[in-house]
Order: structure tokens, then C-alpha cells, then sequence
């Protein structure tokens, strides 16, 4: 299979580098893009090296999937150019997520909706998808009719200048600035730009998301998204006010028997996911879970993963692989 990677040069481009390695996904040629800075770089991909193209070239090439990680303007342009040549695209920004010709997935709950037609699949939000990857199989059971989140992400998902920043700050050294605030020692409640409703796109995108991916307008969602000077991963604390009551033993084990979901809940034994211990790995860790005892029907829920790997290039990824085992690329 001929494979482009487009954004090959940034943090989520090589986590998918990596992970299709780690994966073995079959792949014959690898094509990677970036910006023409980067055209001419070298990358190393198992055992042989392939020059970095720029996006015209790659197009030229006819790769049969294209993974992108390169922002929304250059996928709203790009991503139609792959597909009019048959390559399958999947992209991690928000261009095309809330288009509603196309489809937003999260492979263990909706990738059964995808066709040959699907030529640009739309990648979530990452604190989206490790939200409802765990929400989703209650959703089933229990009918989810609110969902009050707040996040905690890593200064990953800013990207490179925000970890250079943080670290920077650590170190005592003065440098370029990604955030108009300090990180370090720090929690921002600011994470992409407002919106005219006084959130962040952030926030409205785990609103927008969701409702899309669980397919229920009806689902109210309200969140806060903050960053934190973590760079492990993205953590949540999220409420959610289910149509009918719930048994408890119940949650954890559907959560437990849910593919990509571990819980990790005894806190007598002080364990509970942390972003330090989610990083690096493909699963949505969940704890924490008990009633919300101001109201009926209610339950607390911490939620964390990897937000460069399930939270972007390992779903990506299962995408792909969902696309080649069911024969649709
Ligand atoms: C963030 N989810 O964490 C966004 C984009 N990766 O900033």
C-alpha cells in the first residue's frame, strides 16, 4: 500500500510514523509531506529512508490513504486534490469534522457507517474522542442526557513551541512564547480561540463532537478546557446525568469489557489514571467513578489517555486499519 503522512515533521506526524512501524501496517511506499522548509529532509521508516515531498508531488503520486496532520487550512485545500486522484483521506484537524457530508469516527463506535465513498474521514478532537470512547457503551445502556466536562491537557497539544516553552520555563531560560501566559506552575483556562459565546473552540468542539459521534442532538454538553503543564497526556473530570437510573457495578462493567477502555479504579490503593502513567500507550484510562449524590441519575468520571496516540495518530490509524481488514481502501 502506498501510504502519504502529511505533516510528516510535526509531533502528531511522527507518533504516526512511529505507529505505523510499531503497527506493521502494510506498507509498500511511504510518502512523506511537509512544508517545502522541510522538502529534501530525510526519514527513516523500517530500515529505508524516504525523502520528505511536498504536498503537489505527493498528490502526483496517488497514494491509496493519505494521513494528514498539517492543519485545517491546508487540509480544506489538499485533502479534496488526494481524494480526487483516490486516495482516502484521514485528517486530524477540524476541518472537515462538522461537515455533514462527511464522517467522524471513533473506530471502536462508528466505524461500521464507513463505505468506499468515504474518500475524507475526519479524525476527533482528541479530548473528544478519549470522552466518548468511555461514554458511548453507557450511552447504550443507560441514554446519556448530560454531560458536564472540564479538561486538563497537556501543552502537547498546543504542539512543539508550547513543550519548548514549558520547558524553557523550567530551566529558567527566556524564549519564544506560545502562550501569552506563563505554563509553568500554571493552569490557563484557554485552549484554541473564543468563540462569540464566550467559549473556546475547544470547549465547543468536545460539544459539537459528541453530539456527531453518538449520534444525539438531544445530548446537552457544557465544558471547560484547561491547559495544564503536563506533557503526558490530556485528563477530564466529566459528570453525566444519564435519562434512567444506573447500578454502579454495572458502569464498571461495561466500561471494563469496553475494547480500548482499562479502568483503573481503586483509590484505597491510591490508583487512578494519571497523564503520566496514560503516556505512550493506545488506551482511554477511566476512575474515579462514583454517584453524583446532588442528583439523581448522575455519575462522576475521570477520563485520561494519550492525546498524541488514541487522542490523534493511533486513531487515525485504526481508521486505516479498519479500512484495509474490511477491504473499503
Ligand atoms: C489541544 N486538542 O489539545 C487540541 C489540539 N490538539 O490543543
Amino acid at each position: 500500500m502506498k501510504v502519504a503522512v502529511v505533516g510528516a515533521t510535526g509531533m502528531v506526524g511522527e507518533v504516526m510514523l512511529n505507529l505505523l512501524e510499531e503497527r506493521n501496517f502494510p506498507i509498500e511506499t511511504l510518502i512523506p509531506v511537509a512544508s517545502e522548509k522541510s522538502v529534501g529532509k530525510e526519514i527513516s521508516f523500517k530500515g529505508k529512508t524516504y525523502p520528505v515531498v511536498n504536498l503537489a508531488t505527493a498528490v502526483a503520486l496517488k497514494p491509496d490513504i493519505a494521513l494528514f496532520s498539517a492543519g485545517g487550512s491546508t487540509s480544506l485545500e489538499w485533502a479534496p486534490k488526494f481524494a480526487a486522484v483516490g486516495t482516502t483521506v484521514i485528517d486530524n484537524s477540524s476541518a472537515w469534522r462538522m461537515d455533514h457530508t462527511k464522517k467522524l469516527i471513533v473506530p471502536e463506535i462508528n466505524a461500521n457507517t464507513l463505505t468506499k465513498d468515504d474518500k475524507i474521514i475526519a479524525n476527533p478532537n482528541c479530548s473528544t474522542i478519549q470522552m466518548v470512547l468511555a461514554l458511548a457503551p453507557l450511552h447504550k445502556k443507560y441514554t446519556i442526557k448530560r454531560i458536564v466536562v472540564s479538561t486538563y491537557q497537556s501543552v502537547s497539544g498546543t504542539g512543539v513551541k508550547a513543550v519548548e516553552q514549558l520547558d524553557n520555563e523550567m530551566a529558567g531560560v527566556k524564549g519564544d512564547m506560545a502562550y501569552p501566559h506563563q505554563i509553568h506552575r500554571n493552569a490557563i483556562p484557554h485552549c484554541d480561540v473564543f468563540e462569540e459565546n464566550g467559549y473556546t473552540k475547544e470547549e465547543m468542539k468536545l460539544v459539537r463532537e459528541t453530539q456527531k459521534i453518538l449520534d444525539d442532538k438531544t445530548i446537552a454538553v457544557t465544558a471547560t478546557a484547561v491547559r495544564i503543564p503536563t506533557s503526558g497526556g490530556h485528563s477530564e473530570s466529566v459528570n453525566v446525568e444519564f435519562e434512567t437510573d444506573f447500578d454502579l457495578n454495572d458502569i464498571k462493567h461495561i466500561l471494563s469489557h469496553t475494547e480500548g477502555v482499562v479502568l483503573q479504579d481503586n483509590p484505597s490503593a491510591n490508583t487512578y489514571p494519571m497523564a503520566v502513567n496514560a503516556h505512550g500507550k493506545d488506551d482511554v484510562f477511566v476512575g474515579r467513578l462514583r454517584r453524583d449524590e446532588s442528583q439523581p441519575n448522575t455519575l462522576n468520571m475521570w477520563i485520561v489517555a494519550d492525546n498524541l496516540r488514541k487522542g490523534a495518530a493511533t486513531n487515525t490509524i485504526q481508521i486505516a486499519e479498519f479500512l484495509k481488514n474490511n477491504n473499503i481502501i
